[in-house]
């Protein structure tokens, strides 16, 4: 059976973004039978996320939301970083290996200090922590949205050298993943029409209050062209919301599509809102009456967390092993 390993951080409430890049494959791959493994990366949220109990509260809702989202556990180990100590001592190891222009060369660590991220060294190396997190579970699959590429690139690169420095081509130390993108899946923008991302206050909630939701969706950028003029669906950011939740072949976005470009029926940017607005609350419907039973069984949460993090632990067993003899230790 395959093996897909993927997470994300609780540094916010997860949002659309986080959905379409990468949630939507964790079920799509779950229900095809992949032996998955979905973490809470709550080590690389110290990288932004300075409030304890703002911290704690987040790694929660992430669970919660994966579980309302869709995830079984039943099909997918869903577990916290920081309980699988496997992971940061393979980040030394990894570490070691690591020549520091690959760092330097890593874009996401650049755009998130643009965007006001204090510049620490967690940040500056959290590719590596990144590849151990991978490399432990010994995946075949890691799907992630296109602006993680680069940093699994780099998790295959690790394992290469690593393997190249202690293994052999018989017996490596780690197996090399494939990265796994969505075709069709750009980065989602948000609000403010640029990277939707949980620390740049320009996300949209699934899970917001029905008026709230209304209110957020109604902000998003659009230029000023007039309600009778045509518009081009393809560099606007409702239109690319919508077309990556209903799918951009799916009959609805390609009807959207044509009213954006018509001149005759009086069709406005507050009209092509209120179609995501509407799609959002169909297709998140279920998922939204999931999460509001889940907030109320916190037993059932920790229960996962416990196999979770028990499968995991016993998925990193060997490997660690191997790397920890393979180094000398
Ligand atoms: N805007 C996006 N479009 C498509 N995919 C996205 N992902 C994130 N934003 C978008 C995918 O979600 C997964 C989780 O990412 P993460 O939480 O580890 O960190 P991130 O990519 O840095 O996500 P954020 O929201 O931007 O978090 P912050 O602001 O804390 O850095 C990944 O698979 C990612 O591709």
């Amino acid at each position: 059976m395959p093996r897909l390993l993927s997470g994300l951080q609780p540094s916010g409430q997860l949002h659309l973004g986080n959905y379409s890049g990468a949630i939507k494959q964790f079920l799509t791959l779950q229900d095809q039978g992949y032996e998955s493994y979905v973490f809470v990366a709550s080590y690389h949220a110290l990288t932004s996320v300075r409030d304890p109990q703002a911290l704690r509260a987040n790694i929660r809702q992430v669970v919660i939301d994966y579980l309302a989202f869709g995830l079984d556990p039943a099909k997918t180990n869903i577990y916290l970083q920081h309980d699988v100590p496997a992971v940061t001592e393979l980040a030394w190891l990894l570490g070691c290996v690591c020549p520091k222009s690959q760092m330097d060369k890593a874009v996401s660590y650049k755009d998130k200090v643009a965007k006001g991220i204090p510049a620490s060294i967690g940040l500056y190396t959290y590719p590596v922590l990144q590849a151990a997190d991978i490399l432990a579970v010994e995946p075949d699959v890691v799907p992630v949205g296109e602006d993680q590429r680069q940093n699994v690139e780099i998790a295959r690169d690790l394992a290469q050298r690593f393997n190249h420095a202690y293994g052999s081509e018989d017996n490596p130390v780690f197996k090399v993943p494939q990265v796994m993108i969505q075709p069709g899946t750009a980065v989602l923008p948000g609000l403010d029409g640029q990277k939707m991302s949980k620390s740049y206050g320009n996300t949209l909630d699934p899970f917001l209050p029905e008026k709230k939701l209304r209110k957020t969706i109604m902000k998003i950028v659009s230029d000023s062209t007039p309600v009778e003029a045509a518009k081009n669906p393809d560099t606007d950011t409702t239109f690319a919301l919508f077309s990556a939740l209903a799918g951009a072949d799916d009959p609805r976005t390609l009807e959207l599509a044509e009213k954006y470009r018509a001149t005759d029926i009086g069709f406005g940017y507050g009209h092509a809102k209120q179609a995501l607005f509407e799609l959002m609350l169909e297709h998140f419907g279920p998922a939204r009456a999931r999460r509001e039973e889940l907030m109320k069984d916190p037993g059932y949460v920790e229960g996962v967390l416990r196999d979770g993090a028990e499968a995991a632990n016993q998925a990193m067993t060997d490997v660690t092993a191997r790397a920890r003899a393979a180094v000398g230790l």
